[in-house]
């Protein structure tokens, strides 16, 4: 086995590789439900502490090395705007991001996480809880596991995700800010719901309060692994505050194997083809 995922996550509350335990038929049913319900899954505590630890070193270790860049984006994470459309539209309202990505290649193969995402009890697992008939890690050498890590000032505004689910893991929560906020269903495949979206990023540039248009907030903690079903709801992760890094991974997956990423994906978020 690639690493035993025993002594990388807390086995006792996610025996992920007992396919006939109860314990792990509940977690399963939970988790979907969650999803069903929300767009959003919890899993607490499911790495254990040295793991996080360890993966905290690495990442510090990684981070003279990491690609980090602001950019300037829509929420349909598209870098141009329409000018058809007038200026104020959702389609052409500017966010603005900033962050570090480690990506593949610079995480040790014998880390506590490379070997987690790298064992086929853990690619199960998700499958599982996505409720797939298959699902493969990207092969991608860049962008199939990576670190994120937002400095202060740094945070990803509101977007939709290109894919259709994410699978990331809180590593260290800053001392402020960096909250991950999301609109559930905000749109559906057939209504882009334009107003709410709009309605959304003017009142975040005017500091307005947002729960009142359906704004709710995901309390990750260190350890917590989140499954999110980002495509239809828009989402962000404010801006951190204090000296303290904020600094999640994200696993990726697909639905096919042998998935790369392209040339315009690997220089945005790698800032580099190989
Ligand atoms: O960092 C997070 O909590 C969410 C990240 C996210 O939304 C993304 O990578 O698309
Ligand atoms: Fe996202």
């Amino acid at each position: 086995m690639a690493g035993d995922v025993r002594n990388i996550i807390n086995y006792q509350r996610y025996p992920i590789a007992e396919s006939k335990s109860h314990i792990l038929q509940e977690v399963i049913s939970r988790a979907r439900g969650e999803l069903n319900d929300n767009g959003i899954a919890l899993l607490r505590d499911f790495m254990l502490p040295w793991a996080i630890r360890q993966t905290i070193i690495d990442t510090e270790e990684a981070l003279p090395d990491a690609f980090c860049k602001a950019v300037d984006h829509t929420i349909y994470l598209e870098e141009c705007q329409d000018s058809v459309l007038e200026k104020d539209h959702a389609r052409n309202i500017l966010c603005r991001s900033s962050k570090c990505c480690i990506a593949h290649d610079q995480i040790k193969t014998n880390s506590p996480l490379n070997q987690l995402y790298m064992s086929s009890e853990m690619t199960n697992f998700v499958r599982l809880l996505l409720n797939k008939d298959a699902l493969y890690r990207t092969a991608d050498p860049l962008g199939a596991l990576s670190l994120q890590v937002y400095r202060k000032n740094d945070g990803l505004d509101w977007h939709f995700d290109r894919g259709e689910f994410a699978v990331t893991l809180l590593l260290q929560a800053p001392e402020g800010g960096g909250r991950f906020q999301y609109i559930p269903s905000t749109r559906s495949d057939g209504n882009e719901n334009y107003d709410l979206v709009k309605q959304v990023l003017l009142a975040s540039k005017a500091g307005k309060d947002l729960s009142a248009l359906g704004m709710k907030e995901a309390d990750l903690q260190p350890g917590t692994l989140v499954i999110f079903c980002g495509h239809n709801s828009m989402h962000r992760v404010t801006p951190i505050e204090g000296k303290k890094s904020r600094i999640i991974t994200v696993l990726s997956y697909e639905k096919r194997p042998d998935v790369y990423l392209n040339e315009y994906t690997r220089m945005k978020f790698c800032g580099r083809l190989k």
